[in-house]
């Protein structure tokens, strides 16, 4: 097992950043005072932040034309657990992860949650996979999963899907995702009602495997790998199939799976007026289902994303509670230093949204003043809260600085010494 990084080192490194850490706290502190904010009521609400981090971030991804292995890359699911626990000890905005099977799947589930547990680490949803065939599968996924004509992959696919549900159980897990590549590359090739109507008969039996305890969650994708129709392509299906399952289903919203421009915010007040806002999937884009790193396109898309999440949890009340997960793949940054940053700048936006005041912006609205009402979001987007991102770190035993602490610790060398490349590993696809 790889040991995580000196806890002397990360303190050494605190004890640097601390003069400059504090005079920053206390100007911005200052600042927040004279428009009546508190700033270590914010701190305390940047500690109170998690996002889970996805299994399969850690290893180095690529695209369908190329992959460039990474130095020290996990080679299992116990190995990319250390890597998310090294991302929790810096953040202490991580302390979960959402694992995707078979990929992940452990030949000792027991083992793995006990491995988890010594490191501090809880599991969040689980993600299956029909979007690829595996070694030795009967059926192959490559006309469908759910929504395969024939009967005896839809059951292949199903039964996956309860696997998954099982595993999850043994890992304290409460939550399933199910995202499939499902559709059709040419018009013609596939009757668009029937696809859905088989979807939903697949995703009964799947719901019905569900424990009382569990939510199933369902996501959407614009296009890609089907390119003509995407089964799952919208919010608003999504939203259908999952009111036509009952009240375990909800949807997620992966930021990089619409059009460019759509209003994503919007998608998540309706989803949240309407009861059926399971969870994210947090990345960037520009163009697709990129799978950037978080914020570093366009973060304030994600800043309004979040200042509608503060509006539905001050109407709902504390049951108001989706699941936060990073969805992310990292092809030419070490996928450490993009998951820690992503996770900063997930809670960064977290608490920037704490910063407007909502009886004010709800008063410029009701008397139609446009302007300061768009400036009241403004305001607080160009706020820089680092300051108390670093000292909600610091606080909880984190780093100051998690990318330049995870630099000096050189942890990348330790585990590319540690972890010989695979000889005939994958050159291309997302893992
Ligand atoms: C998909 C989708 C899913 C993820 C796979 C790896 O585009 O975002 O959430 O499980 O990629
Ligand atoms: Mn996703
Ligand atoms: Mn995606």
């Amino acid at each position: 097992m790889t040991t995580g990084i000196d806890a002397a080192l990360v303190a050494e490194h605190n004890a640097k950043q601390e003069a400059r850490l504090q005079a920053d706290y206390e100007a911005l502190g200052g600042m927040l005072a004279r428009r009546g904010q508190d700033i270590e009521a914010l701190t305390a609400l940047a500690g109170r932040f998690a996002v889970a981090v996805p299994s399969w971030g850690v290893g180095t991804g690529g695209t369908r034309f190329a992959r460039f292995a990474g130095r020290g890359e996990p080679r299992n699911v116990f190995e990319k657990l250390d890597d998310c626990a090294v991302i929790n000890q810096l953040t202490r905005a991580t302390p979960s992860v959402s694992p995707h099977f078979p990929w992940d799947t452990p030949t000792d589930a027991a083992e793995l949650r006990q491995h988890a547990d010594a490191l501090g680490l809880a599991f969040d949803a689980v993600n299956s996979n029909t979007f690829q065939d595996q070694q030795g599968q009967e059926h192959t996924y490559k006309y469908g999963s759910l929504t395969a004509t024939s009967a005896a992959t839809r059951a292949q696919a199903v039964a996956h899907n309860i696997e998954c549900i099982e595993l999850g159980r043994a890992l304290g897990s409460k939550a399933l995702t199910v995202w499939v590549g499902d559709g059709a590359n040419f018009p013609g090739q596939s009757n668009l009602r029937g696809a859905l109507e088989r979807y939903l008969e697949s995703m009964r039996g799947i719901y019905a495997a569900l424990p009382d305890d569990w939510n199933v969650f369902i996501e959407h994708k614009l296009f890609e790998p089907a390119f003509y129709a995407t089964t799952i392509a919208d919010w608003g299906t999504s939203f259908a199939c999952a009111t036509a399952l009952g009240p375990k289903a909800k949807c997620l919203v992966d930021l990089g799976h619409h059009a460019p421009n759509t209003n994503i915010e919007m998608i998540v007040a309706r989803l949240a007026q309407f009861g059926k806002l399971g969870g994210f999937h947090f990345n960037d884009s520009k163009y697709g289902d990129d799978d950037l790193d978080s914020g570093s396109i366009n973060p304030f898309q994600l800043f309004l994303v979040f200042n509608e999440l503060a509006d539905a949890a001050l109407r709902e009340g504390p049951a108001f509670a989706p699941a936060y997960m990073l969805d992310q793949s990292h092809n030419v940054t070490d996928p450490v230093e993009s998951l820690m940053n992503s996770a900063v700048e997930v809670q960064r936006a977290y608490v920037q949204a704490a910063l407007v005041d909502r009886a004010q912006l709800a008063e410029l609205q009701a008397s139609n003043d446009v302007l300061l009402a768009a400036q009241a979001l403004k305001h607080a987007f160009r706020t820089d809260v680092s300051p108390i991102l670093s000292m909600a770190r610091v606080r909880a035993g984190g780093a100051a600085d998690p990318v330049a602490c995870y630099r000096s610790s050189g942890y990348r060398d330790r585990v590319a010494s540690q972890r010989p490349a695979k000889a005939g590993a994958s050159s291309s696809g997302i893992v």
